[in-house]
């Protein structure tokens, strides 16, 4: 069954918006203030109508329409995945009680701080890709940057709904406050560290597509587990969408990965960049930065935070269903990752036993190192078919951490532990310097013409929605 929805609203949703007159207006009011800051923050470059996909349903079949549209009338619709009336609790001291329709009172706080914390990363997101659109490799890259940008768009919409609707005046102060907030600002930056970096180049925008964007995807899991229904079906529909933002990241670098080794081969060298293409050690550096970045926004790798939010019901596992044990993990331990002691006075890079509870974020961490790590064998795979023996690989979890056990230390990449002095001598090696930064630059001229593509990356294999390569994605 679908639930029908009233696409010809105003905001297409369906969630019963026409019965409900105060959340109407409440949206209503917030809409012009989005649009204000789409406008002032979101994509740069002026278009006139994009290929894009525009969620109108959440049926099993054709939950998104194809079709050309300019940015700015785009349809940010509010979807949650079909409601199952049976659904229990499945985890945490309230496991096997009926979900929750309701905010439950205790939890308001909890449950506030992680829809803002969740609702803030999205408009950052495209505020740090907001000028790529300047430097697109091809109309294919740019279409894929703009339908990123519009669904983060739409999952801000997705989480102020959830504050409108069920917060009252906290809730619309919060959603106001999601626009205020500026990735990289100085008096009122972004929450969460990854997000006020920049994104200033492709190599960088497929970074994080991978790294960070797969963030999402976990933190997304874990709170489709919810008891607090409506919060559950909004991220079920969000990560339907996040594939796509996966796909973007793990292709681009594919493609980089595909050319620099093609240059590397045709012209028996080890630094393509003279050819026009991005040395393998630069891209390394830059997965060094994304990855080690990306990791922080798991949290420390023991919480009381997290703890909480589990007992509650509010934050569950990765796959909570399939763990096999009870659920509720009270007697529980785990080993999390720490700085031990070394026998010697010193400390050490080490491992230590905590509660299960206050090591969720270490086992959540643990499936999305898991995750990111199947990535890099993919990428050494097109570097062995090619015929290099080089290869990428993941840095060690201690490498540049600024949250949690290992930020008040400096690591390498293979988590040998270095002196403050050795660290500032070395990090030029393992992560982008302005040297790296300004060549990769250097790279980023756009090609805006139809079935064209810069010298640094490959075409992709396939094309949008069965659209050829070659198709004109983006109208100028
Ligand atoms: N930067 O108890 P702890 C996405 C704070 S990405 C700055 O260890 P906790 C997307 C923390 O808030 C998914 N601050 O942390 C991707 C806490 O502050 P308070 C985003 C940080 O709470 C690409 C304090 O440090 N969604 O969707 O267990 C494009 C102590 O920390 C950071 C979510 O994150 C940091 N990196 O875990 C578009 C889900 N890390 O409370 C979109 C919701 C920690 O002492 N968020 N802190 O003031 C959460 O579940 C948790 O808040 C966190 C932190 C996992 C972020
Ligand atoms: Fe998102
Ligand atoms: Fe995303």
């Amino acid at each position: 069954m679908t639930i029908a929805s009233d696409y010809s609203e105003k905001i297409p949703n369906n969630v019963g918006l026409a019965d409900d007159r105060r959340l109407q207006r409440a949206l209503e009011a917030w809409q012009p203030n989005f649009l204000s800051w789409w406008e002032s923050m979101g994509p740069a470059l002026p278009t006139q109508d994009v290929y894009l996909r525009t969620a109108v349903n959440v049926g099993r079949e054709g939950w998104a329409h194809f079709g050309f549209v300019p940015m700015r009338d785009y349809r940010w619709g509010i979807f949650l995945a079909e409601r199952d009336a049976g659904r229990r609790i499945g985890f945490g001291e309230h496991k096997g009680e009926p979900a929750c329709q309701k905010v439950p009172g205790e939890y308001r706080s909890d449950l506030r701080r992680l829809i803002v914390v969740q609702g803030d990363t999205e408009p950052a997101s495209v505020e740090q890709q907001r000028n790529l659109g300047a430097t697109a490799p091809s109309l294919y890259d740019l279409r894929n940057l703009f339908q990123v940008n519009v669904e983060e768009g739409r999952h801000l919409w997705a989480m102020v709904y959830l504050l409108q609707a069920y917060f009252g005046r906290d809730g619309r102060d919060e959603a106001e406050e999601l626009l205020h907030r500026n990735s990289g600002s100085e008096d009122s930056p972004r929450i969460l560290g990854a997000f006020n970096e920049e994104t200033p180049d492709w190599l960088s925008f497929y970074m994080f597509t991978y790294f960070t964007d797969r963030d999402g995807k976990y933190q997304l899991g874990t709170l489709k587990e919810s008891a607090f229904d409506p919060l559950s079906r909004t991220c079920e529909f969000m990560l339907k969408e996040e594939a796509h933002h996966m796909m973007v990241g793990t292709t681009g670098v594919d493609r980089m990965v595909e050319r620099t080794a093609q240059l590397m081969i045709e012209h028996d060298t080890d630094d393509p960049g003279p050819l026009g293409a991005i040395p393998l050690p630069v891209i390394q550096k830059y997965l060094n930065f994304h990855y080690s970045v990306s990791l922080d926004l798991f949290g420390g790798e023991t919480s009381t935070n997290v703890a909480n939010y589990y007992t509650a019901g509010l934050k569950g596992r990765w796959l909570e269903g399939r763990r096999a044990d009870d659920h509720r993990l009270s007697s529980d331990s785990i080993m999390v990752d720490a700085l031990v002691d070394a026998g010697n006075g010193e400390r050490s890079i080490g491992q230590t036993e905590v509660e299960a509870l206050t090591g969720l974020n270490t086992d959540l961490r643990r499936e999305y190192i898991r995750d990111c790590a199947s990535g890099v064998s993919r990428w050494n795979k097109i570097l062995a078919e090619a015929g290099l023996p080089h290869r990428l690989q993941l840095p060690h979890a201690a490498f540049n951490r600024q949250v949690g056990a290992f930020a008040g230390i400096e690591a390498s990449p293979d988590g040998e532990m270095l002196t403050a002095d050795e660290w500032d001598r070395r990090k030029g090696a393992w992560l982008p310097t302005d040297v790296d930064k300004t060549f990769v630059r250097s790279l980023m001229r756009p090609v805006h013409e139809r079935g064209k593509i810069a010298a640094w990356i490959a075409p992709p294999r396939n094309g949008i929605n069965g659209k050829p390569f070659d198709y004109d994605y983006v109208r100028l």
